[in-house]
């Protein structure tokens, strides 16, 4: 199919949402944590109905991106009760393959994504996130953290915020934990034949809240991949704007998708970009941030990647909708020139 542009980063199918994907000249789709029903797993008729909706609007759902984070928060900190998470996370995997969703995103961040303010004035007076390790580590009561966290994750009593007297959780423990849940559902995963699409740490701190992060940075991303044992299932959802602010910058992106592209490990793109890396950086609109993103579709292309690109986080312009209508038409529309500007190589 070759690179291409989804729409996503919503939770329900709507006839509106489908017809402003067709009407920018989009095929695929994606869909962050579905509302479904289920308090630990999702029914297989459940999803299926979500890949029908969407069939049934002309389009294709190519990708699940993350399951509520408390099917499988014991599965990421080691704690009793993830065996039998696993293995409603492995129902999860099946049902997707049976439905012909090829692709399920994850994250391996226990207490999630960390930003310090959400309204920092950019580009125009457009709104950005932004994060400052300085005052993300002056939290130190699990309050104060908690105005880290995203508000639509409502409850956060579960969340691991580890203060105090509360023991943290360690590297180590992490990489064990990690390759725990690699172990159990990359075999599942390649039967069902649905590829588990990892999403780097957001931020790319090697601690928050008292529970180390994995996912910060390149040699980290190498070591999951021998884990993996060359498993086919084992791939990335790379993210450009959490690569862009990991140490290295734009450096960090290029060796990212050169080492992974020719792999054959990236199974699709965030497409985003940062202003500063950590500790310090604020997301921007693409063009302003610290890569070309003409450079990075070049090498995207050159690297064999061929899967789709997503527009992920777009800054908040004037007037929006609160999924961001204004801004995901440009930053789409901004991705889609660029592709039309490095055609594909006929094979
Ligand atoms: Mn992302």
């Amino acid at each position: 199919m070759g690179m291409r542009v989804a729409i996503g980063q919503f939770n329900e199918i709507t006839t509106e949402t489908m017809a402003f994907a067709r009407q920018l000249g989009i095929d695929s789709v994606q869909m962050n944590t579905p509302l479904l029903p289920g308090a630990d797993t999702w029914d297989a008729a459940d999803v299926q109905r979500l890949a029908d909706a969407v069939a049934a609007e002309g389009l294709k759902l190519e990708a699940i991106e993350n399951v509520p984070v408390h099917f499988y928060d014991k599965v990421m900190t080691g704690a009793p009760g993830r065996e039998a998470q696993i293995e409603n996370y492995c129902a999860i995997i099946r049902a997707l393959g049976a439905a012909g969703i090829g692709i399920l995103g994850y994250h391996f961040m226990p207490n999630s994504v960390w930003r310090t303010n959400r309204r920092i004035k950019g580009r125009g007076g457009a709104r950005n996130t932004g994060f400052d390790l300085a005052e993300a580590t002056a939290a130190t009561t699990r309050a104060e953290a908690e105005r880290f966290l995203p508000s639509v994750l409502g409850d956060l009593s579960a969340m691991p915020l580890r203060f105090g007297d509360d023991a943290g959780i360690s590297h180590d423990q992490m990489w064990d934990n990690y390759a725990w849940f690699l172990d159990r559902v990359l075999p599942v995963a390649e039967e069902a034949g649905v590829r588990l699409a990892l999403h780097p740490d957001d931020p790319p701190a090697s601690e928050l809240g008292g529970v180390a992060r994995l996912f910060t940075g390149v040699e980290n991303f190498k070591r999951a991949e021998a884990l993996a044992k060359d498993s086919p299932a084992w791939a990335l959802d790379l993210c450009l704007g959490s690569c862009s602010s990991m140490l290295g910058g734009a450096q960090t992106v290029r060796e990212m998708i050169s080492h992974f592209g020719p792999r054959g490990k990236i199974a699709y793109v965030h497409f985003r970009d940062v202003q500063g890396s950590v500790p310090r950086f604020v997301e921007c609109f693409l063009g302003e941030g610290n890569f070309n993103p003409s450079e990075m579709i070049g090498l995207l292309r050159d690297n064999g990647f061929d899967g789709f690109l997503l527009d992920d986080h777009v800054p908040q312009i004037e007037n929006d909708s609160p999924w961001g209508h204004r801004a995901r038409g440009h930053a789409i529309g901004y991705l889609q020139g660029l592709l039309n500007a490095h055609p594909q190589r006929e094979v």
